[in-house]
């Protein structure tokens, strides 16, 4: 199996790479924005997903060397797609261990520092609502601090922590992503379609936007439209792709 050393390598030799998946907005047809999701290239295995490698260095200070680099290069993408006339925002997901370092919004400075022909609203940070179990004064505090470098925030996988409504209210989001377990059963279960009226009538209230996650078919789109839930990612709207792919996707979509 991989371990650390592997890993470590991997990072220095390049086989890091990101896939984007778009997300839309299914009633005016604009396309809001994509997230990165993190593949390895392994040169034996083919294309990694983060099951087989995030579980490993999830503790260790490689995960932020990592999550630094995944951060790094979303930068680069969207200057690269901004020359190309392509202005979309690209969402980063943002690990644990990366979030309990004190000096997060610091390093972020400096990374967006690197680019400043990119306005920092076109980068927009995904945080677990499950990443608060620490300190949330601590981590709202660094949360604002990293909104006040003017970079959006979401919060990933809503509704399935302990404390959803906690994070709702405490943390500086602008978006709320609620988790595919939620939407999976919508066309057969009026309790997952009542969760998800509940959240949009919270995130409303608090000034929060809501995507739904895990967007899988037509019917389910059709549904989360009649229930006012318009912002939508899936494998129904389209799966996570090389970079190079998402130009050419978006110009379609519209
Ligand atoms: O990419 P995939 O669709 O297989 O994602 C699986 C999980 O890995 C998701 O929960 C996703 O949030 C997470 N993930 C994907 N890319 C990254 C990344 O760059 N950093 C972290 N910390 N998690 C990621
Ligand atoms: O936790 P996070 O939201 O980052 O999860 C992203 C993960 O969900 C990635 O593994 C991505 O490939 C996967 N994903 C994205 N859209 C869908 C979908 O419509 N159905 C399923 N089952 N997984 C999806
Ligand atoms: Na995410």
């Amino acid at each position: 199996h991989e371990s650390l050393e592997h890993l470590r390598a991997a990072l220095h030799a390049g086989e890091f790479v990101l896939f984007f998946q778009p997300k839309v907005n299914m009633r005016t047809g604009e396309v809001l924005g994509a997230e990165a999701l993190l593949r390895w290239q392994h040169p034996q295995q083919g294309l990694l997903p983060p099951a087989h490698f995030l579980p490993i260095i999830e503790e260790h200070p490689l995960a932020v060397e990592l999550g630094n680099w995944v951060i790094d290069a979303a930068l680069q993408q969207i200057r690269e797609w901004q020359q190309q006339g392509l202005s979309l925002p690209v969402s980063v997901n943002i690990g644990a261990r990366q979030l309990r370092q004190r000096d997060f919004a610091r390093q972020l400075q400096e990374l967006l520092g690197h680019y400043p022909d990119i306005a920092p609203r076109l980068l927009e940070l995904e945080v677990l609502e499950t990443s608060a179990l620490g300190d949330l004064a601590q981590i709202s505090q660094l949360l604002e601090d990293c909104r006040g470098l003017g970079v959006g925030l979401s919060l990933d996988d809503f509704g399935t922590g302990y404390s959803s409504l906690t994070y709702l209210k405490r943390l500086p989001a602008t978006i709320v992503k609620v988790d595919q377990s939620f939407i999976r059963d919508i066309l057969e279960d009026p309790e997952d379609l009542a969760i998800l009226d509940g959240i949009l009538g919270l995130a409303s209230a608090f000034g929060r936007q809501v995507i739904a996650e895990g967007v899988e078919t037509r019917e389910h789109g059709d549904m989360l439209l009649r229930i006012g839930c318009d912002l939508a990612q899936g494998y129904g709207i389209a799966r996570p792709m090389p970079a190079a792919e998402l130009p050419a996707w978006v110009a379609r979509w519209r």
